[in-house]
């Protein structure tokens, strides 16, 4: 079954990736491209989404959003992202303009124009643009089939101990997400940190012999190098596509509908995602977690969306 949905990203090289599977597999109708500050800054991501529609052909609506966080200052990953935020890589210039509406509205336009319970969304960036778009146009919850998002974590944090790095960027957005009536799934590093790009894996890539399966194995080249030094992967974790892949193919997690909340005034622990796993405690809110994940099958439809483009 063909699912709708809407991908609110800071590309970003996994973001890259879930773009490319978004637009190149069957079973995704890609509604719009919403970005947001996060890997780098707004202008920046918002020229790399651009260049990658522009490079898959896609025709989607894509529109900027928020710049940075609700109420603190944005916090970028230059060290994992390089400077441009899609650092290894030549972008076709652009050949289409942005949608005049902000991002936001964007959002709320396109789940206000669609049937209920028809548009999936899928952030994969901090989550800005998804709690503003709650605050102006609250009826989205209800209209929305799920937000299918990557960040958190119940285990591990990436940033900081206890935090991942989209939710760590805006914490109190990130609450107001979790918070709202809707299914939210969160697709957070405790499967992403599986989803990795392998020797194996980019051989296959590679076999593929097109102009965008180069463009992936001159992406991946950059990112196993930053995420070698800076965090000591043999093989990258590709976070952003899983959120994507979930939506495909909702057999490819284990999920658990548990209570999750999201700190934002610890100590220690401001952003982290907070899993409530007593197993007597019976959830009164819509949140899932995602606790594994096929490796194979993700891997599968990564590359035959790649193939497709
Ligand atoms: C990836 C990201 C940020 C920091 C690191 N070290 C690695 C970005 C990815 O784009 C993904 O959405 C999420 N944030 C993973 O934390
Ligand atoms: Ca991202």
């Amino acid at each position: 079954m063909v699912k709708d949905i809407i991908l609110d990203c800071d590309p970003g090289h996994d973001d890259a990736i879930a773009i490319l599977l978004a637009a190149g597999h069957h079973d995704i109708n890609l509604r719009a491209i919403t970005t947001v500050g996060g890997n780098q800054t707004l202008e920046k991501v918002t020229r790399n989404a651009l260049g990658l529609a522009t490079l898959a052909g896609i025709t989607a609506p894509i529109s900027a959003g928020h710049d940075g966080p609700l109420n603190r200052n944005l916090v970028t990953s230059p060290e994992i992202h390089g400077e441009s935020g899609l650092d290894g890589v030549t972008l076709p210039d652009p050949a289409m303009d942005l949608d005049p509406r902000h991002g936001v509205d964007l959002i709320i336009d396109a789940i206000m124009e669609s049937d209920p319970g028809t548009i999936t969304l899928v952030p994969t960036g901090p989550l800005t643009n998804i709690a503003s778009a709650l605050q102006k146009q609250p009826e989205i919850a209800s209209r929305v089939a799920e937000v299918s998002l990557m960040g958190g974590g119940a285990s591990v944090g990436n940033a900081t101990a206890a935090a991942e790095f989209n939710i760590l960027v805006d914490p109190e957005a990130a609450d107001i997400v979790f918070s709202a009536p809707w299914k939210v799934t969160m697709v957070g590093l405790d499967v992403t940190h599986e989803a990795q790009a392998t020797p194996d894996v980019l051989d296959q890539i590679r076999a593929l012999n097109t102009p965008i399966s180069s463009f992936v194995d001159d992406l991946m080249a950059f990112f196993i190098r930053s995420n070698q030094r800076e965090q000591q992967f043999a093989a990258p974790p590709v976070h952003d596509p899983v959120a994507v892949a979930h939506v495909i193919d909702p057999g490819i997690l284990a999920t658990e509908h548990r209570p999750i909340f999201v700190e934002t005034a610890g100590k220690y622990t401001t952003g982290m995602t907070l899993v409530d796993r007593r197993p007597w405690i019976n959830p009164d809110k819509n949140t899932h977690v995602a606790t594994g994940i096929d490796v194979d099958r993700f891997w599968d439809h990564v590359i035959n969306a790649i193939g497709n483009l």
